[in-house]
């Protein structure tokens, strides 16, 4: 399990420019369809829990809980409240217990024999987990070594752009260091904004779901 500490800005003509200004090196370009699966009632997204399928692969982002320096020091939590910070599951069993622990099965696994896409879609039947949201995405990844952060630039395929700078961690790894090097890496980029940049989700959500959107604004989890 790893920790996703991320900053999202609005990039501009100018962003592309920048990033090579500062030294910022090109690892690639890749393109990744994302499925998105929830309750209809929306047990998941509304304890802020996101269950995909990329490209096929399952993945849940949840929250972590924050540590005392973060709650504590004034300059730390202005920088933290500019960013997310999700843990990252990609384990499909410990996927499994996650959701249980939200949602409750209505009943166990059968003891006939099946296939694991079978039994992907009996978990998923029994759980009443549906897709709601669909979109691929192309992202240029770039990193800047020195600081061990990677930034991206993603254009989702519903016509939304947006960036984002990352530090992952292991789980327990010290999120003070990411935060900072996440804020001299938005420095770096000239980024001035002090308001949380929306994701590709919450537009996602706020065009295409307004009242799952309502939900989530409604609860706080957006
Ligand atoms: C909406 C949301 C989540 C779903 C995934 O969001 P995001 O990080 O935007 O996706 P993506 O494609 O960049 O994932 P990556 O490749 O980095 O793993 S996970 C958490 N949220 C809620 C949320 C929020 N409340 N505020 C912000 C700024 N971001 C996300």
């Amino acid at each position: 399990m790893s920790v996703e500490v991320e900053r999202k800005f609005v990039c501009n003509a100018d962003t592309l420019k920048t990033l090579e200004e500062i030294g910022a090196v090109c690892l690639g370009q890749r393109q990744f369809c994302d499925q998105y699966f929830d309750t209809p009632k929306f047990d998941l997204t509304l304890k802020d829990m996101w269950l995909r399928k990329r490209n096929g692969c399952w993945e849940l982002k949840c929250p972590t809980t924050a540590d005392k320096a973060e709650e504590t020091s004034g300059e730390q939590s202005k920088a933290a409240a500019m960013c997310s910070r999700y843990k990252e599951i990609t384990n499909l069993p410990e996927i499994q217990l996650r959701v249980k622990e939200v949602i409750k099965d209505v009943c166990e696994d059968s003891e006939t024999e099946t296939s694991p896409s079978q039994e992907e879609e009996s978990w998923m039947s029994r759980n009443n987990l549906v897709c709601f949201a669909e979109f691929t995405t192309v992202r240029r990844s770039f990193t800047l070594e020195e600081e061990g952060v990677q930034v991206d630039l993603d254009e989702a395929d519903f016509g939304f752009h947006v960036g984002e700078i990352e530090v992952l961690l292991p789980e327990g790894g010290d999120v003070q260091s990411a935060l900072k090097k996440i804020e001299r890496t938005a420095g770096k980029l000239g980024l001035t904004g002090d308001k949380r940049v929306e994701g590709k989700m919450h537009a996602y959500l706020r065009r295409n779901h307004p009242e799952h959107f309502a939900r989530l604004l409604s609860e706080h989890i957006l």
